[in-house]
């Protein structure tokens, strides 16, 4: 159901107001207003002076006031998650698009009607919480439903394979990308030695480097990224069948990722870039939404997909089976206090509801231990579940008790079952039909340390990967394995890293390789390396279209146009090119050397959104440059505006000159030729076009459908922009 829209001042509302969590919330909601009193309620005459022996004298200890406030404040801060501490998040709610009755018992997969509401947390994964949003990583997609038969939570990555098979790696994997444990560097980046040291001996990471080194690891926004749930788990029906089952979040919005040279910059210019995307898409009306997509395999066919669903490194193509789309999911509302909800909110993979249950796969299972274990130490005891964010919407029942920060305050004698002293009876619950009912899956003992051989193949995926991209995609994975590799010290970790990179491909090995100072790759010494398993499948797919970004475009929704203006810009073009690009749904920003307004040709004060210097390129997806003399001369002589315009090519973002404009992008080395009649393409994305003799509508149609294409990657020479 599409959502009216609403402007930034009106935006306080929330619009999912009435679901069952919001109440809740709202229970547990302050306001800043009335007298201010300390915590014990006591009202507080003056807050800006601590007691003193004489108002130049020393401080009294006996100042309570000054003691409670600041030992509060001395406690504010709690330990950051160990991994996915940069985060963001927003209410919203799910809707189910028929009834899944014949696949799952899952409540919330059964009524069309009814709105789950959901809270949604994004995140990175290796940097601490204060670091940049736009680093080169693995996206957290966590999304926690408050269903009326318990949370469940839906526990995913923005990548639908991982790193490792078994959890016992986990430690050492997020060691190694972590900052190196001598000198805390670098932030929030696997470039440096550890990672591939530690990823070079572990083949199995082949496949999950292939999407980190791909667009997928700096994507344009949150509200642009798909997610899945990684391991394969089972649907259970009411007669208790299984399916096993695959996750899938599909974004409205298309798929799509940044420059590497413009996430760089960003995470400079403006490291709250997601969060603040995210925030202000929300705050505006503009509501991201996904689809709810699943890839079901009956019981007893998995065998057939030639590789096993338990091993977290393989998926399953989408071309081999269909994702299945089921349900939608909307964010409408953004957080009222980000400590108490998006950094106390607790997922964990366990927090399931009847219906949907594991498998075996070892990644998982120890996700099970760990995810209980970090909040205890994360959230200060055992009783984070009490927390607004955390609790149920349904009433839960039980006999543990205590604990620090316990906030239920539990009635009568009774904390134990057994029991006859509740109501008199006996109360028992042992045995029962209904509620979480585990799948009796029959086991294949004996007790064993080791991996499953049907695990063994590292590289086949890592090449159906590689095989699905697109030209322009593969010279960013190059380029990205280029970059990391170029900031690893040792040469023998760089060696390692092609030597199995010509597993995946022979060519991407060599290019890799080719400035890394390091020899030929050589896919026989990787062969011979321990760990390594002398196993390959056969692909059931050459290429599966599904693993790419490229396809998917979905209209210019929420884009940010740069307008690049001065005095004496010409108020015709400007005005009819903002009104067809905000019809479109794009959200248009006037850009000028100073804050205020800048005086159009025909008179008219225009009202500036940013400067240059406020408001650099790589905050926007398109460029204007309108007409308008003046306009262009003051724009041509600004420096920080000539770059504007040069960065945005270099990025292959779409730019659009019109008349006079068309002579600055002249006087930048663009191509001119034409009659200048009509819009003309002199390079992939770049519109130059004379508004007083051109159709109306043409330029707005062939701007909109070019930004669409979201970035033209397969411009040349960019390269040799100096920008
Ligand atoms: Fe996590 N992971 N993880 N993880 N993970 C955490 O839990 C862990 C894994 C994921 O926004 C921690 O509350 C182990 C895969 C997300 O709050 C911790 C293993 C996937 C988030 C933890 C994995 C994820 C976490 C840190 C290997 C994708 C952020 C703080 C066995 C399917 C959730 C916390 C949020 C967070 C452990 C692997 C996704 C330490 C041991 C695979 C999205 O418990």
């Amino acid at each position: 159901m599409p959502q009216p829209k609403r402007s930034a001042a009106t935006a306080a509302k929330p619009a999912s107001a009435g679901t069952e969590k919001q109440k809740q919330l709202l229970a547990s909601t302050a306001e800043a207003i009335g007298n201010l009193t300390t915590n014990q309620g006591l009202q507080i005459p003056d807050n800006h002076n601590s007691l003193k022996a004489g108002v130049r004298g020393p401080t009294l200890l006996e100042d309570f006031i000054l003691r409670e406030k600041i030992t509060h404040f001395d406690h504010e801060r709690i330990p950051e998650r160990a991994v996915h501490a940069r985060g963001t998040a927003a209410h919203g709610f799910f809707k189910v698009y028929k009834p899944m009755a014949q696949f799952t018992s899952a409540g919330f997969l059964q009524d069309p009607e009814a709105e789950i509401p959901v809270f949604v947390r994004f995140s990175t994964v290796a940097g601490s919480r204060g670091s940049a949003d736009t680093v080169r990583d693995v996206r957290g997609f966590a999304v926690k439903f408050y269903t009326n038969e318990g949370n469940y939570d839906l526990v995913g990555n923005n990548i639908p394979v991982f790193f490792i098979q078994d959890a016992i790696k986990f430690p050492d994997l997020v060691h190694a990308v972590k900052p190196e444990p001598h000198n805390e560097m670098p932030q929030a980046s696997s470039a440096h030695d550890t990672f591939w040291d530690f990823v070079s001996l572990m083949p199995e990471s082949t496949h999950m480097l292939m999407w980190t080194m791909s667009d997928r690891a700096i994507p344009r926004s949150y509200r642009m990224m798909e997610g899945f749930g990684v391991h394969t788990f089972r649907f259970l029906n009411a007669s208790g069948e299984s399916h096993f089952v695959k996750f899938h979040w599909k974004p409205k919005l298309g798929v799509h990722g940044l420059a590497w040279d413009e996430a760089q910059k960003i995470a400079g210019k403006d490291a709250d870039f997601h969060r603040r995307d995210l925030w202000e898409a929300i705050d505006q009306g503009n509501f991201p939404e996904w689809e709810l997509g699943v890839q079901i395999i009956e019981e007893g066919k998995e065998d057939k997909l030639g590789f096993d669903i338990l091993d977290p490194t393989k998926l399953i193509p989408e071309s081999v089976v269909p994702v299945q789309i089921i349900g939608k999911m909307v964010l409408n509302r953004n957080p009222d206090n980000f400590f108490a909800e998006t950094e106390q909110v607790a997922f964990h993979p366990g927090h399931l509801v009847p219906g949907i249950d594991f498998s075996s796969d070892p990644l998982l299972q120890g996700r099970l231990f760990s995810y209980t274990d970090t909040q205890i130490s994360r959230l200060g005891g055992a009783n984070f579940h009490e927390l607004p964010i955390n609790k149920a919407v349904c009433p839960f029942h039980n006999f543990q008790r205590d604990g620090m920060h316990r906030q239920t305050v539990n009635k009568g004698r009774v904390n134990y079952e057994p029991n006859t002293l509740a109501t008199g009876s006996e109360y028992r619950v042992d045995g029962g039909a209904q509620g979480f009912q585990s799948y009796p899956e029959p086991l294949q003992p004996p007790k064993v340390r080791r991996r499953s051989p049907s695990f063994d193949d590292h590289f086949s995926q890592a090449t159906l990967f590689w095989n699905s991209q697109t030209p322009a995609e593969k010279d960013h994975i190059v380029a990205a394995f280029r970059f990391e590799l170029s900031k690893v010290d040792v040469p023998e970790i760089r060696q390692r890293m092609v030597d199995n990179l010509a597993h995946v491909d022979a060519k991407l090995a060599t290019r890799v390789a080719a400035p890394l100072g390091i020899n030929t790759p050589d896919a026989k010494a990787a062969a011979g390396r321990l760990g390594f398993r002398d196993y390959r499948i056969e692909n059931a797919v050459e290429e599966d279209a599904a693993l790419s970004m490229a396809k998917t475009s979905d209209g210019i929704k929420t884009r940010k146009i740069a307008i690049l203006v001065a005095d004496g810009v010409d108020w015709l073009t400007f005005k009819r090119l903002q009104q067809e690009l905000t019809d479109a749904g794009a959200a248009c920003k006037v850009v000028a050397p100073q804050l205020g307004t800048v005086k159009t040709s025909s008179g008219k004060q225009l009202p500036v959104d940013h400067t240059f210097a406020n408001a650099p390129s790589v905050m926007f997806d398109a460029v204007l440059v309108p007409g308008g003399e003046a306009s262009v001369a003051a724009l041509s002589q600004l420096g920080d505006a000539v770059h504007f315009i040069l960065e945005s090519y270099k990025h292959c973002k779409t730019l659009c000159a019109l008349n006079e404009g068309v002579q600055l992008l002249g006087s930048l080395g663009f191509a001119l030729e034409g009659k200048g009649d009509q819009v003309m393409e002199p390079t992939a994305g770049v519109l130059l076009a004379d508004a007083r003799k051109t159709v109306e509508g043409q330029i707005a149609q062939a701007f909109i459908s070019s930004i669409a294409v979201h970035r033209h990657w397969d411009r040349l020479n960019v390269d040799a922009v100096p920008a």
